[in-house]
């Protein structure tokens, strides 16, 4: 595992709780020792401690990990452990575990372990599973190797001169790239000591400043707004070495707003669960509001047109971004169809995002090729996953969902139903009890008809004027 994760380095410190690294990693020798030889582990992915111990010892026995959002519904639950065929469920103890799903192993109530790896793992063994949403369907199982990982990591601690010096301060969720990858991984290899602080909230984050020493900071957009909406809280920042933002366009008045409270132009970057994080500022380089950055090393871009012919860099004309690079995902599991259509033939990976690139290599996100998936909060919602969960409610005869703007999320969930006698509270308990609490509609419009084009199709671009 040495091959991904430093032997040394600061204390991790979940929630509150923290734990030195030679402890952390007995308890993740602990769970290696007990899953050894699964083919795949899920977690139940809290912010805590015995998490971080989960996915650690699944990297020590070479076990794919697949890390459960601890607020999903019934609905997600099982397509997630069905889909991975995860045969056991890594929790603290006591979690609840419903009917028909893999046993439990109580990570924090194994027997210590002298530690010591297994065997060799090879680098292009599965590490993660990762589920994310696509444009229709249920979400996808996002294959992630240990050599991405590695290779991912490097890229940053380069880009951002990342250290065992650093001490990494955010409190996203544990179960994505950025929380998960970048925000446990990242100081766990680098070696730099983690205080995650529960919940993504500004005020533990200025906290974290004063009494941690917190020197790089993570959040996603939402987190930022909030934080520059707080002079007070902002201010205490001042002292921190980078503030990094990502998974969502960061508003350029937040930009703005940030640097005159913080003292610090944030660092934009920009990725994917399937690509990792591909384009970054950097530390001793320009920030520019607006813009992700250049290419991480070895990583390479290129824009298309719809039509497959190369987009010129001019820093104007918008064309697909399409990306190449050591730290991509190995494909989709169970959907080799869907992995394949996710490739040029010429074997380069389509973000399905739209950009423009300058001669100066800086990029800028414009927008996405499909208006099918959303991002609110700086997590990824598929519509056709909510359409289908409203459509699972007896009283819904039509629903469409689109992501509509919002100034605390980037996008909300909007949904427009064709129902009888239901209201709109009823239908967003209904999604937030199945799927992720994320994932429900913020707003529901109740309506007559769907507008439809000559195929029957919904026209979505028309919702707006019902
Ligand atoms: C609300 N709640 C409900 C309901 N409504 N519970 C049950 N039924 C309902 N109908 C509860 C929630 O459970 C939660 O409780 C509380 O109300 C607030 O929920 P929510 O509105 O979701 O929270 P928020 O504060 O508005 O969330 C904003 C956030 C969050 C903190 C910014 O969106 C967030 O954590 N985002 C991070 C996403 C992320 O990490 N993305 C990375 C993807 P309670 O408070 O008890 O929980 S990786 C990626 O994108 C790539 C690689 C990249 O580039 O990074
Ligand atoms: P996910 O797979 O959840 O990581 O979502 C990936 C998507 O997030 C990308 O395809 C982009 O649409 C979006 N994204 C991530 N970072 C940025 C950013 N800095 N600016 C704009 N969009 C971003």
């Amino acid at each position: 595992m040495m091959d991904l994760l430093g032997g040394t380095g600061g204390p991790v410190r979940i929630a509150g709780r923290e734990l030195p690294r030679d402890e952390l990693l007995g308890r993740a020798s602990a769970v290696a020792a007990e899953i050894r030889g699964a083919d795949a582990v899920a977690v139940h992915a809290t912010a805590s401690l015995e998490t971080v111990a989960a996915v650690v010892g699944g990297l020590l026995a070479g076990v794919p990990v697949v890390p459960l959002p601890p607020d999903s519904g019934p609905a997600e639950r099982a397509h997630i452990l069905g889909d991975s065929g995860a045969s056991l469920l890594l929790a603290a103890g006591g979690t609840e575990r419903s009917e028909g799903e893999p046993p439990l192993v109580p990570v924090d109530a194994l027997p210590h372990h002298g530690g010591g790896g297994g065997g060799e793992v090879p680098a292009d063994a599965t590490a993660l599973i990762l589920y994310t949403s696509g444009t229709t369907g249920a979400p996808k199982g996002v294959l992630i190797s240990r050599s991405a990982i590695a290779a991912g990591l490097d890229a940053l601690a380069e880009a951002w001169a990342w250290t065992s010096d650093d001490v990494l301060v955010h409190g996203l969720p544990l179960f994505h790239v950025h929380g998960l990858v970048l925000g446990v991984l990242g100081p766990l290899r680098a070696g730099s000591r983690l205080v995650h602080t529960g919940r993504p909230r500004p005020e533990l984050y200025a906290a974290a400043a004063r009494d941690d020493g917190g020197s790089l900071f993570f959040g996603v957009p939402t987190v930022w707004s909030r934080t520059a909406a707080d002079p007070s809280t902002a201010g205490a920042l001042r002292g921190a070495r980078l503030l990094v933002s990502g998974s969502a366009p960061l508003p350029v008045p937040v930009f703005e707003r940030l640097s005159a409270l913080t003292g610090h132009r944030p660092v934009e970057r920009y990725g994917m669960t399937e690509t990792l994080i591909t384009v970054s500022a950097r530390a001793d380089g320009d920030r520019r509001p607006g813009y992700v950055g250049t290419p991480l090393p070895g990583v390479e871009t290129r824009l298309t047109a719809e039509d497959g012919s190369p987009v010129p860099p001019d820093g104007e004309t918008p064309g697909e971004l399409h990306v190449r690079a050591p730290l991509l995902f190995k494909g989709y599991l169970n959907r080799p169809e869907a992995t394949a259509e996710s490739f040029t033939p010429d074997g380069w990976f389509r973000t399905g995002d739209i950009a423009t690139i300058g001669p100066d290599g800086w990029h800028r996100i414009v927008g996405r090729a499909s208006t099918d998936l959303i991002k609110s909060g700086g997590y990824r919602i598929g519509a056709g996953e909510i359409e289908n969960a409203l459509l699972a409610h007896p009283a819904v005869r039509e629903a469409a969902v689109l992501g509509t703007p919002h100034d605390d999320l980037g996008e909300q969930v909007t949904a427009y139903v064709v129902a009888d006698g239901v209201g709109e509270k009823e239908l967003i308990d209904f999604v937030a009890e199945r799927l992720s609490v994320h994932k429900r509609p913020r707003v529901v419009h109740m309506v007559g008809s769907l507008p439809r084009n000559a195929m029957g199709k919904v026209v979505k671009s028309r919702l707006g004027e019902l």
